[in-house]
């Protein structure tokens, strides 16, 4: 028998009130007390490094209006205490904690994105003003790290397909380039190989046109319901939810569509254990790790995240394999 379930995007109308629903949920953490939830609550609200003993003060970030989503109803929320208190980002640092302590006096403020390559209007694009300017909306979705970890996160954005189209993408464009800021000065991990996990700078990732153009593909500006922090790629970063996570490039400065594949970083780094299209594929293991499963990282105590199976796709499979149909994906990883 077959069920069919409405679509997982097409399911989150607008109906909560994302500030309230926040809220309340921080009012669920900070009531646990002795959790590692409230320290990391406390920490954030008072801008205080406790778990360093330093004195730091949180980057500010802003309010944003968009359009809110009902999340899937399978979905439950990772707790924004840990959303930017456990990243990637190695520009600042391969330890999980790294980011959040080094990147707050990242400047985001001016922030350029340029456009360029196979388009036919190449422009410089001021990233705040874009902000305000573009509709934004919230968008719930899975985020599953190659390391077996993954969360669910609402990011507010806008799809990157729309917003190419404004640069009028020519019928030479097959794929689109993504780069990160590169400025050794701000990013820790840049100025020293060994902070810096020995990834050649910039980082640069890489989609073929069709899955830049694919309505779930995001640029996120925003988590829960205000501008992105540092740590988790301000002030714009790209958003793919049915691949790894490392796909999702931080804190952008150029975009340029080209006719070939571009390189990738992790896959310049580990061609064998990191491929260019990096589909979440529980029947595809890392060399030295299975991926048929992942702890979740969810609401509650530290140790309380939750070995759940890894889907095909990261749970978006009815909306993209029709995308790499006919290709052999345990080849093309
Ligand atoms: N520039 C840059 N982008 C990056 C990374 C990075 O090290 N540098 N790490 C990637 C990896 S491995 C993951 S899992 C996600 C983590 O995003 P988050 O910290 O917002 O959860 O960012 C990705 N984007
Ligand atoms: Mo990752």
């Amino acid at each position: 028998m077959l069920i069919k379930s409405p679509k997982s995007h097409t399911l989150r109308e607008a109906h909560i009130t994302p500030e309230t629903a926040y809220v309340s949920r921080r009012r669920v953490l900070a009531g646990l007390g002795a959790g590692i939830g409230s320290l990391l609550l406390a920490r954030q609200s008072h801008g205080l490094d406790l778990l360093g003993g330093k004195s730091r003060q949180a980057a500010p970030r802003k309010p944003l209006t968009f359009t809110a989503h009902k999340p899937a109803p399978e979905l439950i929320l990772t707790p924004e205490p840990k959303v930017i208190t456990h990243n990637n980002f190695y520009e600042f640092g391969t330890g999980k904690t790294d980011p959040a302590e080094n990147s707050q006096h990242l400047k985001t403020e001016p922030w350029t994105l340029r456009v360029e390559g196979e388009v036919e209007k190449p422009a410089t694009v001021d990233v705040w003003k874009l902000m305000n300017e573009i509709g934004l909306e919230e968008r719930i979705y899975r985020m599953r790290c190659v390391e077996a970890w993954s969360m669910v996160i609402p990011w507010v954005g806008f799809e990157l397909g729309k917003f190419l189209q404004r640069f009028a993408p020519t019928s030479r464009a097959r794929y689109v380039a993504f780069e990160t800021l590169y400025d050794p000065e701000q990013m820790p991990g840049q100025r020293n190989r060994y902070v810096g996990g020995g990834v050649d700078y910039p980082y640069v990732e890489g989609l073929r046109m069709d899955e830049a153009m694919h309505p779930l593909t995001i640029l996120s500006v925003g988590l829960y319901g205000k501008t992105l922090p540092p740590q988790n790629g301000a002030p714009i970063r790209l958003v793919v939810p049915w691949k790894y996570g490392f796909k999702g490039i931080k804190s952008i400065v150029k975009i340029k569509l080209v006719e070939r594949m571009p390189p990738t970083s992790w896959n310049k780094l580990a061609p064998q254990e990191y491929g260019f299209y990096a589909n979440v594929n529980p029947a595809v293991d890392h060399p030295r790790w299975s991926q048929a499963s992942e702890r979740f990282i969810g609401p509650g105590g530290l140790f309380s995240v939750k070995r759940q199976p890894t889907l095909p796709f990261n749970g978006y499979g009815e909306e993209v394999a029709g995308l790499y149909s006919g290709m052999n994906l345990k080849k093309f990883y």
